[in-house]
């Protein structure tokens, strides 16, 4: 077993940069000992600052370079299939940011090549699951300390979107995080997805139906709802409301000081995804290390990118058509049991 994980970052953009600080300053057992990024002037800022870390403008070139035991892959999901091939035959472990990859079949040949090596070395970055009201949720939900859970109600409200986020991104993009949410809380998979397109904002751009009413089944028939309204300008949520037979739990309002000063009162509504959930970044970081150091891998696996990426494809379709589509999956390998 390696002593410390030398990780090559793959990808030195927004998630990526977050990461080499999160590694280089945070996380125990871990260095960034490279980083790759075709923009040569990307993979110079990144490693301005992290001593050892070497710089690259393709991913074989640094696995050939011997430094490197691990992968943290952060490019934008339609690189991911290649680069993950890549790491499972390097034999390595690896974060893979979601998407596992951006469409169903494609997610199946990484789990199907994986289960073929016949040991986990992927975890996906659904970093929710490592939010502490996430897991507080999860375990009153296993636990059935208020019976059993009967619906879920999900808000999802990001102030704005970038260039180019399209009305596909609001479920590829956003709603990919309810689908492994609400798969985490409950332990099922999803059996159907609806989209419902109503009133929109004025505030979204061109081609963006915005906001989206996302309407879920579970195995057991958990009912789950989303609202997905990313162009909502007031700041960042995340947040759920569960119904269970004895009592109401709800995660993610916003909780910190509450300040009254020049005749006003209340407290901040958070920004964006990377204060709501810098916690739970951490902390599925130094949980891949720990894991990593062990030979294992824990957190979500392929499977869960390929069963998130089923359930994007159903959402999409339902998006375009109006229907309730059904979520198609292909038998679990014994590796994910
Ligand atoms: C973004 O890619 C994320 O992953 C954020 O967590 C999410 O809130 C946002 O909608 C996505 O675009």
């Amino acid at each position: 077993m390696p002593e410390i994980l030398r990780v090559a970052v793959v990808g030195a953009g927004r998630m990526g940069a977050d990461h080499i600080q999160r590694i280089h300053h945070r996380i125990s057992g871990a260095e960034v000992a490279a980083v790759v990024d075709i923009d040569l002037d990307r993979v110079n800022a990144a490693i301005d600052g992290i001593p050892g870390a070497k710089g690259y403008t393709d991913l074989d070139a640094a696995l050939a370079g011997g430094d490197v035991n691990a992968v943290l892959l952060a490019t934008p999901g339609f690189l991911h299939h290649d680069a993950l091939l890549k790491v499972l035959e390097a034999d390595i472990p690896v974060l893979c940011e979601k998407p596992l990859t951006p469409d169903a079949a494609s997610s199946w040949e990484i789990v199907e090549a994986e289960a073929k090596l016949g040991r986990k070395r992927i975890q996906v970055g659904f970093m929710r699951r490592f939010d502490a009201e996430y897991q507080q949720l999860r375990q009153l939900i296993g636990n059935q300390g208020l019976g059993e859970l009967l619906v879920l109600h999900h808000q999802h409200r990001n102030p704005s979107t970038p260039e180019g986020f399209t009305n596909e991104m609001l479920i590829n993009d956003s709603v990919v995080h309810e689908f492994d949410a609400i798969r985490f809380f409950t332990g099922e998979e999803i059996t159907s997805v609806q989209v419902r397109l109503g009133k929109a904002t004025r505030n979204a751009p061109n081609g963006q139906h915005d906001p989206q009413h996302v309407l879920l089944e579970t195995t057991s028939g958990v009912l789950a709802d989303v609202e997905i309204y990313v162009n909502a300008k007031f700041g960042y949520e995340v947040a759920t409301q569960a119904s269970f037979e004895d009592g109401i739990v709800s995660i993610g309002n916003d909780a910190g000081p509450y300040v009254r000063t020049a005749g006003q009162w209340g407290g901040k509504v958070t920004p964006g995804f990377e204060e709501r959930f810098g916690a739970a970044y951490d902390t599925e970081i130094q949980s891949w290390v720990d894991a990593a150091l062990q030979g294992e891998i824990g957190g979500p696996s392929a499977w869960d990118g390929y069963a998130t990426a089923a359930c994007c494809e159903a959402g999409v379709e339902a998006q375009r058509t109006g229907a309730k589509v059904d979520v198609v999956l292909n038998s679990k390998p014994d590796l994910y049991n």
